[in-house]
């Protein structure tokens, strides 16, 4: 059985050949005109980035090395094949296939999650600062503040002040991209004791179960399996949605200056905390709830959801959970953890889990006919939040801490890529408005 060190080292030379090749044939190739409003627009659209983990397509949406959700959950090992119980995704399991592009056997994930659980335990200082914040602080300003304090210990900016060869950067990024993934789960949960005192706040660890089971085992959901699996297949889909949405780049950003995994991953969890991006789920599930209270559960009628849809969207707000930058469908993540609902008859009779599915069915026309949004689909954050509410996870502002935990298995295998390939530090060229004048009058 390889470990996934000697699986990513395998890879790394296929890798650096297909770059080399790239270059040596398709330097000049041009990949599309750059207009003004793609400098005033977001970039939106703009071939400029190298992503090896996914891509994104506006219609079928997210397909992971060639794998669509549904491929993955067919394909990529679960619980139950590890000697656990679960039948979805192992967050292990897209790991192994995001860093390596290959679907690994059960055995190759048992070990990942073995040495997953032997890293995860906090340091004390770690554990200290985290102790020392205020209660009052979000939590992903805690999540981030805690990332960044680990490269305390960063085996690559070691390296780095070492002398460490440039052929060699992307070993010690991926030890401290493990080192990270595993210890991700403790913060989260260290946070969530410290903030809502639940959990038994020791974050202790069994090296016998997976990545996730222990993390529930932390919050206190060790005996709900189907929490536990929901988290699973959750952490697992998020894991990576290409690399233009914010967190990604933003890690892939702060590394190209080589800064080491801890501070390019907080920063990614800095912009994941914004509303527009991983923060939405938070924002869903307040709004749902206060239009629980407005028109009802699952038994709300289409008028009542279309007028509350309305009065949202009158009063200048967006409707949280849909639209998005890129996808002009429904969001494939969006369907995968409906269907998961289904399967449980806890969240099939959930009158909050109800409402949601009502809602994405009425709030497309509504968006529609309000003409601004290019997407007036649903995107993942409509679905996640009012799972882990119908399982008590009740505490909201806590949501994204759990999409953070998440968005580590998509950036930080890129970063590994980003140092085997050789990438240089991302500086684009931005313009002032009358430089841009006197460029177009040029
Ligand atoms: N409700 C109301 N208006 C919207 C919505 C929405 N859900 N989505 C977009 N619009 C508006 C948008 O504000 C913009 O208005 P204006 O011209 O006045 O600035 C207009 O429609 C055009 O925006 P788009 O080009 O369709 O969207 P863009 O690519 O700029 O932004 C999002 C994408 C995702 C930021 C945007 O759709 C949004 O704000 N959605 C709600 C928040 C959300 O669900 N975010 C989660 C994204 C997924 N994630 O996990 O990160
Ligand atoms: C994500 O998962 O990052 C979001 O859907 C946002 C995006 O892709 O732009």
């Amino acid at each position: 059985t390889k470990s996934l060190k000697e699986a990513v080292a395998e890879v790394v030379p296929e890798k650096q050949e297909q770059l080399k090749k790239l270059k040596a044939e398709h330097a000049d190739a041009p990949l599309g005109e750059i207009t003004v409003s793609h400098l005033l627009g977001g970039m939106r659209g703009l071939k400029v980035m190298l992503w090896e983990g996914s891509v994104l397509d506006s219609e079928s949406g997210i397909t992971f090395h060639g794998k669509s959700i549904p491929d993955c959950q067919k394909v990529l090992p679960n619980a139950d094949q590890i000697g656990g119980k679960g039948k979805e995704i192992l967050p292990e399991s897209m790991l192994w296939l995001l860093l390596t592009g290959k679907v690994p056997t059960p055995e190759e994930v048992k070990g990942l999650s073995q040495e997953l659980a032997a890293k995860g335990k906090l340091p004390d200082y770690i554990e200290k600062i985290i102790d020392s914040l205020p209660k009052t602080l979000h939590p992903m300003t805690q999540f981030a503040t805690a990332v960044a304090a680990l490269n305390h210990d960063s085996k690559f900016a070691q390296g780095y002040s070492q002398g460490l060869k440039k052929a060699d950067y992307w070993k010690p990024t991926l030890d401290d991209s493990i080192d990270l993934i595993a210890k991700l789960p403790a913060i989260a949960a260290r946070i969530y004791y410290n903030v809502f005192g639940l959990g038994d706040g020791k974050q202790a660890i069994d090296s016998s179960k997976d990545l996730i089971a222990n993390y529930s085992e932390m919050i206190g959901y060790g005996d709900n399996e189907g929490m536990i699996d929901y988290l699973r297949l959750y952490i697992a889909i998020h894991g990576d949605h290409e690399g233009g949405n914010v967190s990604a780049h933003t890690a892939h950003l702060v590394g190209s200056a080589l800064s080491d995994p801890y501070l390019s991953y907080s920063a990614a969890l800095l912009g994941l905390a914004g509303p527009l991006h991983g923060l939405a789920n938070q924002e869903v599930l307040g709004w749902a709830l206060a239009m629980q209270e407005a028109v009802g559960g699952g038994e709300a009628s289409e008028e009542k959801i279309k007028e509350y849809l309305w009065s949202t969207l009158k009063s200048g707000r967006v409707v949280p959970g849909y639209g998005h930058a890129v996808l002009r469908q429904p969001d494939p993540r969006f369907t995968a953890l409906s269907e998961f609902c289904k399967t449980r008859p806890e969240l099939r009779d959930s009158s909050i889990v109800q409402l949601v599915q009502k809602v994405s069915q009425v709030a497309p026309g509504v968006l529609k006919e309000h003409g601004k949004t290019k997407n007036p689909f649903p995107n993942v954050d409509a679905a996640s939040g009012c799972v882990l509410y119908q399982y008590g996870l009740t505490q909201f502002t806590y949501y994204t801490v759990i999409f953070g935990i998440s968005r580590a298995l998509g950036a930080l295998p890129q970063l590994v890529m980003d140092r085997a390939l050789g990438m240089p530090i991302e500086r684009p060229k931005s313009m002032s408005m009358d430089s841009l004048k006197a460029f177009i009058k040029k």
